[in-house]
């Protein structure tokens, strides 16, 4: 397997970092994961624009142009034969010394992973899978905002490992307010009485590209769409509930901290919208050249 790390191709065992580098010190970074499907690269710009105004909001300088970042996600999918799959690009602060003060790093460091990833089981995806709600709460925008897809996910880690110990794969989080915000790597949507409903960025969600992905998707076929705040108390009522994310795709929910949702099996507007997900991923996207 090859790395794109800062300029380079290089194999997987010579893929190394530094130990002064700000990323690792102290999770100073950004990131994103991208998908590929059919030797297309899924809404790759999307995915670009979010790193660079993650980058902004952290005074994180990018020397490089979206373009020439596309190239190297491209390039990696290429060189490694990569039809479908699970891309990670890290941009970091870079190098510099013991000390916060990010301005002593010298240049971003940046690197590609052009891998697979099965998050959840086979099974999951057909079944459902149970979650619970967390202690942990998502961060406070006024903190680290939950919009910057930053290499600081140690929040996220502790509620996922809350989750993991009450016997479930995944956390859902609320913020300081209480509401919902999301979960610890995916969006969570619920449908009530035919309507399709997602919490708002600003209950502390990322806008996350599978969540704009299934929005777009639903209201292409006719299904009404509204953000709104939503408690506890409305995912124990809601109809059906999945979560969406670029490493877990779609994903229906059965249960919520041990209460069945709806008839405790996947929904009928989950798995329409679920279907046509799996559809435009097939067909859409940046195309990788393969031989
Ligand atoms: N919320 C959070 C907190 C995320 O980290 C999403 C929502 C979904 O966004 P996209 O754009 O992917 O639809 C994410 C992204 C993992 C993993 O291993 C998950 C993400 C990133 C890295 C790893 O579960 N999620």
């Amino acid at each position: 397997m090859k790395i794109y790390l800062n300029g380079e191709f290089v194999e997987k065992d010579q893929a190394v970092i530094s130990v002064f580098d700000h990323g690792l010190l102290y999770g100073d970074g950004v990131f994103e994961g991208i998908r590929a499907y059919n030797g297309r690269v899924f809404r790759l710009k999307e995915h670009i624009v979010r790193l660079f105004e993650s980058a902004r909001a952290i005074m994180l300088k990018m020397p490089w142009s979206q373009q020439e970042i596309m190239d190297a996600v491209v390039q990696t999918c290429a060189v490694n034969g990569l039809k479908s799959g699970y891309i990670r690009l890290v941009v970091t602060r870079g190098v510099g010394t013991l000390g916060l003060n990010p301005y002593l790093c010298d240049k971003p460091s940046i690197f590609v992973i052009a891998d697979s990833i099965q998050l959840y089981p086979k099974e999951m995806y057909e079944k459902g899978m149970d979650v619970v709600t967390v202690a942990t709460i998502r961060n406070h925008p006024a903190a680290l905002s939950p919009a910057i897809k930053s290499l600081n996910y140690l929040n996220n880690i502790l509620a996922k490992i809350e989750a993991i110990n009450a016997g479930v794969p995944e956390a859902v989080m609320l913020n300081s307010d209480g509401y919902v915000a999301e979960c610890t790597g995916d969006n969570l949507f619920i449908v009530k009485n035919g309507v399709l409903i997602t919490t708002p960025i600003s209950a502390g969600a990322l806008r996350g590209i599978t969540r704009d992905t299934v929005i777009e998707l639903a209201k292409a076929a006719g299904i009404p769409f509204q953000e709104q705040t939503l408690t506890r108390f409305d995912l124990f009522i809601a109809d059906e509930c999945f979560l969406t994310g670029t490493a877990a795709e779609a994903i229906p929910v059965v249960k919520i901290d041990g209460r069945p949702i709806g008839d405790g099996t996947p929904g009928p507007i989950t798995k329409q919208l679920i279907a046509k997900f799996h559809g435009l991923v097939q067909t859409e996207g940046e195309p990788i050249p393969l031989p």
